[in-house]
């Protein structure tokens, strides 16, 4: 396993540089695409539904695909997911079905699955927040002897969040074996980057609580595979916590409830687009002889079939009890709630 310096700055890249991976062969590479496929897909047909009424207020990741499916590929199914709102559907790479995420969306009881049925815990709203969760499930693990880790997902804008810090420091100084992976997108809502932090790069955080700090190029999906795969193997022979930081840029609003034509730079959105990383990995498959129009059109098909299935599953799921609101809110209702309500 090649050794990661404390503080490196360069992002680490496999597409643009031609490279290829040990132990990854054809196989391997379309199993990463039918993921991204299955994201892109989720998050395309998701802005509609949005449009169309059918779900709430959504949360876009366009062009993070890269840094969920190459991270998540790295992982065993016993290692445990910390999702943030921007890796809603990330549980569909763990088998999760399409309707249970869009129920959540639809603000729906059935979008809230049990964490222990896919090794993922609940999408986190509140940011950071989810961060020690994640660094206590993960030293839990090592202090019954699991093998298993944990990877928690946040953005840049997390690292500007106590919790961060806390969960972090914890996960060092207990040596949790848990990957803090950031997505640096260069957005908070309509927060830059450069008003975020004055260090240099967010990985550097990492190195102040005595963790390796790796940066990754975020659209090539390879590079994250790679720095994900040995946080992973650092994490099982007992070194401890890595932090990610992959480097992209949002080129989607922040949500559906969001105009970011008043704050960001368009020009770049437009020229960040053309690099976007579900093409650039076709165009790699395709230079390496394994992608063809054929393949390609049926993996879209069945991501596209499988959001047919799921919004028409979550749309027949029947219209939940108002109580369910205050089922787990309160030990004693209020009288004046029961008063209200029954009333
Ligand atoms: C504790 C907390 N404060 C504020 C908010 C409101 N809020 C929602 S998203 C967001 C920006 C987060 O940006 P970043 O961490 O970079 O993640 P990204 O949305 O870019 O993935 C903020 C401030 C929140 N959800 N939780
Ligand atoms: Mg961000």
């Amino acid at each position: 396993m090649a050794q990661v310096a404390h503080g490196e700055h360069g992002l680490r890249r496999v597409i643009d540089e031609d490279r290829e991976l040990d132990g990854v062969g054809e196989q391997e590479l379309l199993d990463l695409y039918r993921g991204m496929v299955l994201l892109r897909t989720y998050d395309e047909r998701s802005l509609v539904y949005h449009r169309q009424g059918r779900i709430g207020t959504y949360a876009i990741f366009w062009n993070h695909e890269a840094m969920q499916a190459g991270s998540v590929y790295a992982l065993e199914d016993d290692d445990w997911i910390f999702p943030s709102y921007r890796e809603s559907a990330i549980g569909l790479l763990r088998g999760m079905p399409p309707a249970t995420v869009l129920s959540w969306w639809r603000g729906h009881p059935a979008g809230w699955w049990n964490p222990a049925d896919y090794n993922v815990a609940s999408i986190c709203v509140p940011i950071a927040s989810h961060v020690p969760h994640a660094a206590g499930l993960a030293w839990g693990k090592k202090l019954k002897g699991e093998r298993a880790c944990a990877i928690a997902y946040f953005g840049d804008g997390a690292t500007s969040e106590g919790a961060f810090h806390e969960g972090t420091n914890f996960a060092g100084v207990m040596q949790a074996p848990l990957i803090l992976f950031c997505n640096n997108n260069q957005w908070a809502i309509s927060t830059p980057l450069s008003a975020q932090t004055h260090a240099e790069a967010l990985a550097d955080k990492a190195v102040g609580y005595g963790i390796p700090g790796v940066r990754v190029d975020g659209g090539d999906v390879l590079a994250v595979f790679e720095a994900t795969r040995e946080a992973v193997e650092r994490a099982r022979t007992g070194g401890g916590p890595t932090m990610i930081e992959a480097v992209t840029y949002r080129v989607a609003p922040h949500a559906t409830a969001d105009d970011p034509r008043s704050y960001i730079d368009l020009e770049r959105v437009e020229q960040e687009k053309q690099n976007e990383c579900l093409g650039r990995y076709e165009r790699y498959l395709r230079r390496l002889g394994v992608l063809g129009d054929g393949l390609e059109t049926e993996i879209k098909a069945e991501a596209a079939d499988a959001m047919r299935k799921g919004i028409a599953d979550a749309e027949a799921e029947p219209e939940p009890d108002p109580e369910l609101l205050f089922e787990n809110a309160y030990v004693v209702p209020p009288p004046n709630l029961r008063e209200g309500w029954d009333g």
